[in-house]
């Protein structure tokens, strides 16, 4: 079938909306109508080449919500008309990792997943007789796509798709770095580095956890009025400091905070985001993720001295089974989704959503099919 998409074909080059080849699903998979999808900036990191696993041609996007149209063979726990988000960290149930009972990770498609193709070594995608590559096993950037039965979580047909479509990646991440992985206990003094979509989500995942202080920082202020919104209690920029953050933020909250946020992707804060923990006890998780080659430095003395470093990749979430839960608290009020949403926009102005993230004036724009 045909398919509306934009296309990465090469790295550091907008997409181009073009009409693409979709082929049906094979056994095991599920072709999905996507209604909504947004932009991260994972996506535009691995556009712009930096990723070590991005691959050209190919249809991006990991954040979306959508319909299910056909099965493949096979598939039993998904039926067309289904409401679906798309997961780029499987569930399969029956691996080491999913039985491990310590990680979301699953290793069921990851492999293939990192080679842009469906488990069975292939792709769906092509554009004039030429194979695309698929993107973190959902490619939302194609109003048609397949994806593997264990990359969807079935949700609720009454929430809103241009909503949570969100919980595909960004609010999930955030909140789930504090609850999953890093267990952040009342009272906790915590420093959110980064107030993208992920420290937003962070800061609303420590107001969960009634953290006692959030500290937020960015080098960017105007986005401190949405931090306060979500309920951050103190605010630095960087820049107007001459002594390194960590010191500042150490000076802040006499010795250190007990939990840090990377939500950025800068190795160097990275290493600021631990340096900034209590002594004896202060954990800093890395969610930021870091261009090919890029490594996080630090001295052993800081971890020897008891400070943690921990990472968190989509909030240490399950998403075939906690997902639809996501889902019914955002539609009971518990989880803020919609304050994350700057712009809306057709899917046609999906470059204009990438500038504005890169110019620092969005949150996430939803780009409606
Ligand atoms: P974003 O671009 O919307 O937000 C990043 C924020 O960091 C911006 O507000 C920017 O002003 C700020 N910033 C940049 N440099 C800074 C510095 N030196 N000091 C302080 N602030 C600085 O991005 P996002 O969509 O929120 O994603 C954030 C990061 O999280 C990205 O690296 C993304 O790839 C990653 N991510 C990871 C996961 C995961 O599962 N681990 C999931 C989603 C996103
Ligand atoms: N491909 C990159 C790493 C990308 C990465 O770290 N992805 C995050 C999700 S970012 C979502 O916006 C993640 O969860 N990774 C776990 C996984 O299995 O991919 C690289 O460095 O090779
Ligand atoms: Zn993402």
């Amino acid at each position: 079938m045909k398919s509306r998409a934009a296309v990465a074909l090469e790295a550091g080059k907008p997409l181009e909306l073009v009409e693409i080849d979709v082929e049906g699903p094979k056994k095991g998979e599920v072709l999905v109508k996507m209604a909504a999808t947004s932009v991260c900036h994972t996506d535009a990191y691995t556009l712009s080449g930096a990723d070590p696993e991005g691959l050209f041609p190919s249809v991006l996007g990991h954040e979306g919500a959508g319909v299910v149209q056909e099965v493949g063979e096979g598939v039993t726990s998904l039926k067309p008309g289904d409401h679906v988000i798309p997961l780029y960290t499987a569930e399969c149930g029956k691996c080491k990792f999913c039985l491990s009972g310590k990680t979301n990770l699953c290793g069921s498609v990851r492999a293939t997943q990192g080679k842009g193709v469906m488990p069975d070594g292939t792709s769906r995608f092509s554009l004039d007789g030429k194979m695309l590559h698929h993107y973190m096993g959902t490619s939302t950037f194609s109003e048609y796509t397949v994806l593997p039965e264990v990359s969807l979580a079935v949700v609720s047909k009454e929430a809103p798709m241009d909503k949570i479509c969100l919980l595909g990646c960004g609010v999930t991440t955030g909140i789930g770095a504090v609850l999953n992985t890093a267990k952040v206990e009342p009272g906790a003094t915590v420093a959110v580095f980064g107030l993208g979509a992920i420290g937003l989500a962070v800061i609303q995942g420590a107001v969960m956890a009634k953290a006692g202080r959030i500290i937020a920082i960015d080098v960017n202020e105007d986005k401190f009025e949405l931090a306060k919104q979500f309920g951050a209690t103190d605010f630095v920029n960087p820049k107007k400091y001459s002594d390194p953050i960590q010191q500042v933020i150490v000076d802040l909250t006499d010795g250190g905070v007990d939990y840090s946020f990377e939500c950025i992707g800068n190795v160097n804060v990275m290493r600021s985001a631990l340096e900034c923990c209590h002594k004896g006890w202060g954990e800093s998780i890395v969610i930021g993720v870091a261009g090919a080659g890029e490594e996080i430095s630090t001295r052993p003395f800081q971890l020897v001295t008891g400070r943690v470093w921990k990472g968190s990749a989509f909030g240490g979430v399950k998403g075939r089974s906690e997902l639809p839960g996501y889902v019914e608290r955002y539609m009971n009020g518990e989880i803020n989704i919609d304050d994350f949403i700057t712009h809306d926009m057709p899917f046609e102005k999906i470059n204009e959503a990438f500038d504005l993230l890169h110019e620092g004036k969005s949150i996430r724009t939803v780009l409606h099919y």
